[in-house]
């Protein structure tokens, strides 16, 4: 892999559905009976807030009952020890890619553990729950605190990083997205008009599986270890 030196890698909940937390489209995709498209507007904060905040309660306090899983950790040791430019991009709002050790990680979608305040526009780490409308540890004024999350309709973070990114990128790899949301859903047209190589590892072929050069299909816990060794692996 002499040719290659910037890495654009973009996840999704895939990667995380071995380490036990539910995707958005696969069976067990609905919450409460709720669609996850239904639950994560503006427009369903503003109309029934207590449920939005007990969507969001429930998978921050989830997280202490999960680990990353062997994916999560082939990408910390892939950002360890890769000397190029490498950038995980993930749709993900848990934090399995930080404690399995990567640093170069950018929540496109947010975060569960972080609160955003309305009021002071201030956003802190947070573990516990929001529900029940506690103060902003930044302005002190209580009921403005809303989970840190992108939800449909609003805007990505830090898309212009990403665009740099993507434009700059030698390889492109999407791991455990079903290619349903954008703007997330065409970074590969982008990776392909910069010339970029792009391989795609999933279940199952994702919607966009035809824009990439490569689709392994199969377990991310499987696939993404070997391709690390693999990009890793002396060049001979
Ligand atoms: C925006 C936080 C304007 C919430 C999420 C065209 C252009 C631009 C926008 C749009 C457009 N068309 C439509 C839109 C609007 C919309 C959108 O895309 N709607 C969809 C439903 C059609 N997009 C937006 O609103 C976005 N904002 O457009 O702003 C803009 C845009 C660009 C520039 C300027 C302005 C905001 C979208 C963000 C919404 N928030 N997350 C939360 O988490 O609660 S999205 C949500 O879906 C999650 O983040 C999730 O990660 C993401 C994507 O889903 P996936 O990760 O792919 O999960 P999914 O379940 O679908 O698939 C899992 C895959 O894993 C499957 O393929 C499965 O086979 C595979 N898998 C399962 N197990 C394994 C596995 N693979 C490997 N191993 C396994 N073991």
């Amino acid at each position: 892999m002499t040719d290659i030196r910037n890495i654009v890698v973009l996840t999704g909940a895939g990667i995380s559905a071995e380490s036990g937390l539910a995707t958005f489209r696969g069976p067990d995709g609905l919450w409460e009976g709720h669609r996850v498209e239904d639950v994560a507007t503006p427009e369903a904060f503003a109309r029934d807030p207590v449920l939005v905040h007990r969507f969001y309660d429930a998978r921050r306090a989830n997280l202490k009952t999960v680990a990353p899983n062997q994916a999560h950790a082939a990408l910390a040791r892939l950002d360890a020890a890769w000397p190029g430019d490498l950038l995980i991009v993930t749709q993900n709002v848990d934090d399995l890619h930080e404690r399995a050790g990567a640093t170069r990680v950018l929540h496109m979608h947010g975060e569960l553990r972080s609160a955003w305040c309305r009021g002071c526009d201030a956003r802190s780490r947070w573990e516990a729950d929001l529900g029940h409308h506690p103060l902003c540890p930044r302005c002190g004024t209580g009921g403005g605190l809303r989970p840190d999350i992108v939800w449909f309709g609003e805007m990505p973070y830090e898309m212009d990083r990403i665009d740099r990114a993507l434009m700059d990128a030698d390889l492109f790899v999407s791991i455990g997205t079903s290619g349903n949301v954008y703007p997330a859903a065409g970074f590969v047209q982008t990776a392909r008009y910069v010339g970029a190589r792009t391989l795609e590892m999933n279940l199952e072929p994702s919607l966009g599986s035809t824009h990439f050069h490569e689709s392994r299909i199969g377990n991310a816990g499987a696939l993404v270890p070997a391709w690390v060794d693999e990009i890793l692996a002396p060049t001979p």
